[in-house]
């Protein structure tokens, strides 16, 4: 029978991490076709801005190269710039006159959210200005009828949710970042996350948004129309774009309203061979009020049971289970809800074919902190690798039957020269996370992995990013996943939007 005694998992903490590893240098983008800060900019800043809007070392603010490490350094330390210049501001004219200035002066700009992406795309190359998006964070209208939230691009995605809640609505997305990154960075990144399954990507719930151009206008798309066919879509082009093509200063999106009846179910299966039946068995017997369908491998839960102390079952229970499951289902009604889990558990335990029994154990969450402990665990993966060691991460889609697969060919790759090689991901979306733990970052490491993942997922005409973005990591392997056609136009788009290259250069369109 499954347990229904779990609560002892500790609630997840987002925090930046400030180290100074540094992998691959500036190069890419041609920066010295753009102009470097100089104090007359910094002094033109203070005019658009109060004082405490902008940190800098250079005249007239003379503070200290300490204050910006934060903003210099991504979330892993992998990807670290020396911008001598943060703003932080307010409003979308702030936004437009700093853009005006940069774009005349041809000053290099990095739009900035909660800078927890993956790819080192929210950090400078070089010494590119930080246009940190922290305090443009107001909710600007909400309509409870149609759930249309129109907010500044710097509100917290966790505030947002937290706005919505007493409205019983919810944000369309949810990560495990959500207590640090803005809704703006996730726009800008395309941000997956644990309910893609359900409400779908943000260029469906997106319904409209407001764009500082890379030459200061404003591109005023901030509709609240759920059907609008008038020609281009151009507010699909700034979705994923990271911030390579303006700074999105508002967003309009529509949030579903909050489910009635909510449960958690943690599942141990004694290898993956079993995980595709699960899944089949979930999506018959849940159908529509299936949310979540997320896998963890053994590496994953011991990674995380180390680092926190946590459990999700016992060990007796967990015996040498070699994959994880975590099911989340969303209705409208407990108790209807309760009989299609319970039809589900039934089959897992006794295929209607008379074979072995699916999974080991589980336990479904009875509260709603045992639903937060279970879902915890599984937020808590990343974090978790990046306590253990520096984190190479591949986020990649291949076919769900090749996820062991894949994860194994890499972990056959490395041996011995890393800790730990765990494969975690979104079932129901086809994406695969392999984090590779190493006790620092290396060349010889880097170049184990790279292009040999990418081969291994162009083989599949798989994507070399299912979530994350190209960011810097990755732009000079997008041919693995996009076709020369689809580049140079790429290309295009970028000179079309940036012709002086001033957004974040270097990331994303390879050169
Ligand atoms: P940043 O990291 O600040 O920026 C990301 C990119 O967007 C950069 O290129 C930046 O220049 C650009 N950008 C930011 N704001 C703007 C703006 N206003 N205008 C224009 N460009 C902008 N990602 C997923 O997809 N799914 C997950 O499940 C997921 N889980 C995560 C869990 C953890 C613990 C962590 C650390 C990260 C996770 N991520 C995930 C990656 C990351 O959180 C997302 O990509 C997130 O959307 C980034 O938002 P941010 O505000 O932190 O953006
Ligand atoms: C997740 O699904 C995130 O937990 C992060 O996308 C994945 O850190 C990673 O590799
Ligand atoms: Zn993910």
């Amino acid at each position: 029978m499954l347990t229904r005694s779990i609560g002892r998992l500790r609630p997840h903490v987002v925090r930046p991490l400030r180290q100074s590893a540094l992998i691959g240098q500036a190069q890419g983008r041609k920066l010295s076709t753009l102009n470097k800060l100089e104090p007359k900019d910094v002094e033109h800043f203070a005019t658009i801005l109060p004082k405490t809007s902008i940190l800098s070392t250079l005249p007239p603010i003379h503070g200290s190269a300490d204050d910006l490490d934060p903003f210099n350094s991504d979330w892993m330390g992998k990807y670290v710039g020396q911008s001598q210049c943060v703003l932080k501001p307010r409003t979308t004219e702030e936004v437009s006159k700093i853009m005006k200035w940069c774009w005349e002066r041809r000053i290099p700009v990095v739009p900035q959210g909660g800078n927890t992406g993956l790819v080192g795309g929210s950090v400078p190359i070089g010494s590119e200005v930080i246009l940190n998006l922290s305090n443009m964070n107001k909710i600007r209208t909400f309509d409870p009828i149609s759930g249309i939230l129109v907010c500044d691009a710097g509100c917290i995605l966790e505030s947002l949710s937290e706005f919505l809640d007493p409205h019983k609505h919810i944000m369309p997305l949810d990560l495990g970042a959500k207590g640090s990154c803005q809704i703006g960075g996730n726009v800008s990144t395309n941000a997956g996350g644990l309910r893609l399954l359900r409400y779908g990507s943000l260029h469906g719930t997106v319904l409209g948004l407001e764009v500082v151009l890379p030459d200061g206008r404003v591109m005023d798309q901030l509709t609240t129309l759920r059907k609008d066919n008038t020609g281009y879509d151009l507010k699909q082009l700034f979705i994923g774009a990271e911030g390579t093509l303006g700074v999105v200063t508002g967003v309009s999106i529509l949030t579903p309203a909050a489910p009635m009846a909510q449960q958690a179910i943690f599942l141990a299966l004694p290898s993956f061979a079993t995980l595709p039946k699960v899944y089949r068995a979930a999506k018959r017997h849940l159908s529509e009020i299936i949310s979540a369908f997320e896998y963890f491998d053994r590496q994953s839960y011991n990674l995380v049971s180390g680092h926190t102390g946590a459990k999700a079952l016992e060990d007796s229970e967990i015996g040498d289970s070699q994959a994880f499951v975590l099911i989340e289902t969303s209705g409208g009604d407990a108790n209807h809800d309760q009989e299609k889990v319970n039809n589900l558990l039934e089959e897992l335990y006794e295929p209607a074919d008379g074979e072995e029994a699916l999974i080991n154990s589980g336990a479904l969450s009875q509260s709603a902190d045992q639903f937060a402990s279970l879902w915890a665990f599984r937020e808590g993966i990343a974090e978790a690798a990046g306590k253990s060691g520096k984190v190479y991460k591949y986020d990649i889609s291949v076919p769900v039957s090749e996820f062991v697969n894949t994860t194994n060919r890499v972990r056959e790759r490395v041996g011995h020269k890393v800790k730990e090689v765990v494969g975690y991901g979104h079932v129901g979306d086809g994406n695969l996370h392999i984090n590779v733990i190493a006790e620092t970052y290396t060349k010889e490491i880097e170049e184990l992995l790279e292009p040999f993942i990418y081969e291994v997922v162009a083989s599949h005409r798989g994507s070399i990013s299912a979530e994350h973005g190209i960011g810097k990591m990755k732009p000079q392997h997008l041919h693995y996943s996009k076709d020369a056609v689809s580049i140079d136009l790429m290309k295009k788009i970028k000179q079309l939007f940036d012709e002086r290259g001033i957004m974040n250069p270097g990331k994303v369109v390879p050169m």
